[in-house]
């Protein structure tokens, strides 16, 4: 269990006591929970972290992990059902991914890629990735642009996107579309690609010419009476809306995830990609999938593009290539795009220190071959996929379970008051200030499964790597928390 210490406790350790700790740290001498909490709070900023709150209750010290469990600094065992944060798709605890990484680091730790020079697993893994991404309607992917993460793959996107477009005498399009709720990232660029208003609201965001469509939530924005695929098809329109708007001339492409991972899990109807893409056709416009949470095999193929059927222009990708042993992100560039930049483009001003960092680009290789090896892609989609959607839908008898859905290897659920719908035809959800997802994800915790939750949906993103009996664990630890909450909220009167 994270022991909880008083923020006055933590924030308060005196210099004799703090000083006793930084030489403890530096000797490497083992280190209490407390301990660690109280350096934590001393010294690391967190991201997305609320500062206050966590020195009151103190950081869980994550320890060590082992195939779908992590282990906290006070030994108790959790089931990852996140895989990290939607990246450890191989599983904890691969030896040949440490062995690529200190092999690499041996014979070559690092060597830039600017000046002419290039390394070996750059070079391989680029012409890995260009044989994995499917080609779709005669468009293939021949090209690589490598970066550390997602957020600096999206900046890399918008610069190659307006750079495509002036190359091709056409500078006025550069407007951007993206839809609310979607997340691309947390750099200037990504936050304002992202739909989240919160992240918008501290640092004047969105920069200029990026703008933001409703996203396809059946749940939220189905109307009464209205099948999902109509919502679908309802959902797409409007991008056609907003490129009219704008004025055609002036859009230079739309992104979206294929499945929305932060913003909840949001599934969309079948119809709606395949109508996004004729809207893009009939306008021109590049299409942007990232897929930094759905390729490698979480939807049940390399790149997710090829589940829906569409054709983007470029592909955003990052966490899972590596499995998240180490930071590698980049975007895979199709023909379209590439050939403009490379026969039109002279010197592309845009490019990291790390960008083709020869240890990211051998784990991911080791990691790729791995993936390969015990066929994880076609797991998810013809094996532990159908066999968790089947599990899921059992979900859905559950009092609190207002829906329950999955695609390949994520999942989400909705916590709702009552399933009987009202004038509205929605059913009832609980007030927001109840929080009743936080109070769920609690009970996540006490029990041993790491659970999302956002708002009052509730997601996963297991590892590729589960059992059948893993998935049965899982599901009666959801099941457990699900009915714990419910007993929380009838105990309090805010459920009868
Ligand atoms: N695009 C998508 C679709 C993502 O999910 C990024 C870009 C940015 O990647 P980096 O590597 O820069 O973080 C992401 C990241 C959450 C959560 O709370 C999700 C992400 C990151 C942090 C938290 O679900 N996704």
């Amino acid at each position: 269990m994270c022991a909880n210490v008083s923020s006055s406790k933590l924030l308060n350790t005196d210099k004799r006591q703090s000083l006793i700790l930084i030489e403890k740290t530096a000797m490497n001498a083992p280190l209490s929970t407390h301990e660690i909490q109280a350096l934590d709070s001393a010294h690391f900023i967190h991201p997305f972290t609320d500062h206050g709150d966590l020195a009151t209750r103190g950081a869980r010290v994550i320890d060590r992990a082992e195939g779908i469990y992590i282990w906290d600094s006070e030994g108790q065992r959790m089931l990852d059902g996140m895989s990290g944060l939607w990246c450890v798709n191989a599983g904890y605890g691969r030896k040949e991914l440490a062995d690529a990484a200190q092999a690499q680091m041996m014979k070559l730790p690092f060597y830039n890629s600017f000046f002419q020079t290039t390394n070996v697993p750059a070079v391989q893994l680029a012409t890995k990735l260009a044989s994995l991404a499917p080609t779709v309607g005669g468009r293939s992917f021949q090209h690589v642009f490598y970066s550390s993460s997602g957020s600096e793959s999206n900046d890399s996107n918008v610069r190659m996107v307006r750079r495509y477009w002036d190359l091709l005498g056409q500078p006025q399009r550069k407007v951007i579309i993206s839809r609310h709720n979607a997340y691309h990232g947390s750099t200037m660029a990504g936050a304002s690609l992202g739909g989240m208003s919160g992240m918008h609201a501290q640092g004047d965001l969105p920069i200029p010419n990026i703008t933001h469509i409703g996203q396809p939530y059946y749940f939220e924005e189905g109307l009464p009476g209205e099948t999902a695929d109509e919502f679908g098809v309802r959902a797409a329109g409007w991008l056609e809306a907003k490129i009219l708007e704008l004025g055609a001339d002036k859009v230079a492409a739309f992104i979206a995830e294929p499945v929305q991972g932060a913003g909840g899990v949001i599934i969309p109807p079948d119809t709606y990609w395949p109508e996004i893409q004729r809207i893009v056709d009939k306008y021109g416009i590049l299409l942007v999938s990232d897929e930094v949470i759905c390729a490698f095999g979480r939807l049940g193929h390399w790149f997710a593009y090829e589940k829906f059927g569409y054709r983007p222009d470029l592909v955003t990708f990052a966490k899972a290539v590596t499995s998240g042993y180490i930071p590698l992100g980049g975007v895979m560039v199709g023909d379209r795009v590439a050939k403009v930049l490379i026969e039109k483009g002279g010197e592309f001003n845009h490019g990291y220190t790390y960008s083709g960092h020869p240890v990211a680009c051998a784990v991911a290789l080791a990691n790729i071959e791995l993936m390969e090896r015990e066929n994880l892609p076609g797991r998810v989609k013809d094996d532990i996929g159908p066999y968790l959607a089947k599990a899921y839908a059992t979900l859905a008898d559950h009092p609190l379970v207002g829906v329950a859905e999955t695609c390949g290897f994520v999942a989400g659920l909705v916590l709702v008051k009552s399933k009987t719908r009202g004038a509205d035809g929605r059913m009832q959800m609980f007030p927001e200030e109840l929080a009743v997802g936080m109070k769920c994800r609690a009970h996540c915790f006490k029990n041993g499964l790491i659970m999302r939750a956002v708002g009052d949906r509730m997601i996963i993103a297991p590892p590729l790597t589960m059992t059948h009996a893993q998935i049965d664990e899982m599901m009666g630890l959801i099941r457990k928390v699900l009915d714990l909450t419910m007993a929380d909220l009838k105990a309090t009167g805010q459920l009868q």
